[in-house]
């Protein structure tokens, strides 16, 4: 595995030299700023790819191209923004990028409802909860028939406490799940965000599943003549939200996607923590099944919380997606193929002073280290004939 770290550019209170102590090798990033839609720029990427070369590492995912909305609706006009796309994917190329990982989230990229969950030993962790969730699509969101959409249970739930929230819980509320966590691509206020919700009223997931699939005829060729490795992102988390279709969770839906177009470019990056939510996803099938779609991998734990929808990010090697036999499962990958797949560790506890540094929800410094260290132990020992 190539060791790898999530970067987000100069900005990141966590530096390239920071990221050389972990003893990762390569970097994963993306040109944050440049808006869905736009090619990048040559000198751009290049740019910043002498600045993590100057800094002893290597750019080796690019994580992520956004996909214009547009695309995901199969707005008119749709064709021009996926063939920006494909432009930066030929630029990258030419700098010698050549995985890309994307998602076809609907409006939000990666969702949750709490940022700073506390667990037992004072550590804090990112969370899900199925309730909050009722609460801002009923009670803030006003979103029409929204109550359909949620179990009876917690929808009662939902309005017992949404009576207890004050303004101040309701704004953070809000915000947490729209103003964009680290790496989405958009940030909404409460009324853009209805308004494109609203956008995609005929959109279900037939619809959806059928824009991806164009998006991807009209990409595929130019990643195939380039040699880049497209890495879809499953959903995260994997099932629809605010009535937002998604077409990225179940392994029926990879299925749909990887025989659409049987080339290896059209790949996966293998993220045990989204399709770790559901009970229903096995994942070392999952991995054994798409093995030469596999580009990239991302990985961390969940725990699934006793209503059956909830959770929590759980420390890298506890929770319910069994990471030791994904590393091994990922390491046989690996000697079948004979190359190495790009790996980072995602998300991680803020621990040990991460939350007086200022560290980006998800993305602490000390938890991230942690996470990679244990995985780094559970390779070097499943790899040592001597171990044991
Ligand atoms: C969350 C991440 C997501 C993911 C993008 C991929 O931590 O896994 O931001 O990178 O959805 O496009």
């Amino acid at each position: 595995m190539i060791e790898s770290w999530r970067w987000f550019g100069p900005d990141d209170p966590v530096t390239l030299n920071d990221i050389r102590q972990t003893g990762a090798k390569g970097i994963v990033t993306a040109l944050y700023g440049v808006p869905a839609g736009t090619a990048w720029r040559r000198e751009d990427v290049e740019a910043r790819r002498d600045m993590i070369r100057d800094a002893g590492l290597d750019w080796v995912v690019v994580e992520s191209i956004p996909v214009h909305e547009d695309i995901k609706i199969g707005a008119s006009g749709w064709e021009a923004h996926a063939d920006a796309w494909a432009k930066s994917l030929r630029v990258l190329a030419a700098a010698g990028i050549r995985t890309v990982c994307y998602n076809f989230m609907p409006v939000l990229d990666w969702t949750r409802t709490t940022l700073n969950h506390d667990l037992p030993d004072g550590a804090q962790c990112l969370r899900f909860d199925a309730v909050d969730a009722a609460v801002f699509d009923i009670f803030l969101l006003q979103r029409p028939d929204a109550q359909a959409d949620h179990r009876t249970d917690i929808v009662e739930q939902a309005g017992r406490r949404h009576a207890a929230m004050d303004d101040e819980a309701c704004r953070q509320l809000v915000d947490t799940i729209i103003a964009g966590l680290p790496g989405s691509e958009e940030s909404w206020t409460i009324e853009s965000f209805r308004d494109q919700v609203a956008a995609y009223r005929d959109i279900d997931h037939a619809r959806l599943r059928a824009n991806l699939l164009a998006f991807l005829d009209r990409v595929l060729p130019v990643a195939e003549a380039e040699g880049v490795r497209l890495a879809i992102h499953p959903d995260d988390p994997p099932f629809p939200l605010f009535g937002l279709p998604r077409v990225v969770s179940t392994e029926s839906d990879l299925a749909a996607i990887f025989d659409h177009a049987q080339t290896a470019v059209n790949g996966l990056t293998f993220c045990t923590g989204s399709l770790g939510v559901r009970a229903d996803n096995d994942l070392p099938a999952i991995l054994e099944r798409f093995a030469d779609r596999v580009h990239f991998l991302h990985l961390r734990s969940t725990r699934r919380e006793a209503d059956g929808i909830s959770f929590h990010e759980a420390e890298h090697l506890g929770g319910d997606t069994g990471l030791v036999r994904t590393v091994g499962a990922a390491l046989r990958l690996e000697a079948r193929r004979g190359t190495a797949l790009p790996m980072r560790p995602d998300h991680g506890h803020m621990i040990a002073g991460d939350q007086r540094r200022n560290m980006r929800a998800g993305y602490p410094y000390i938890g991230r280290l942690r996470g990679l260290a244990e995985l780094r132990g559970v390779a070097a020992a499943l790899t040592d004939p001597d171990a044991r």
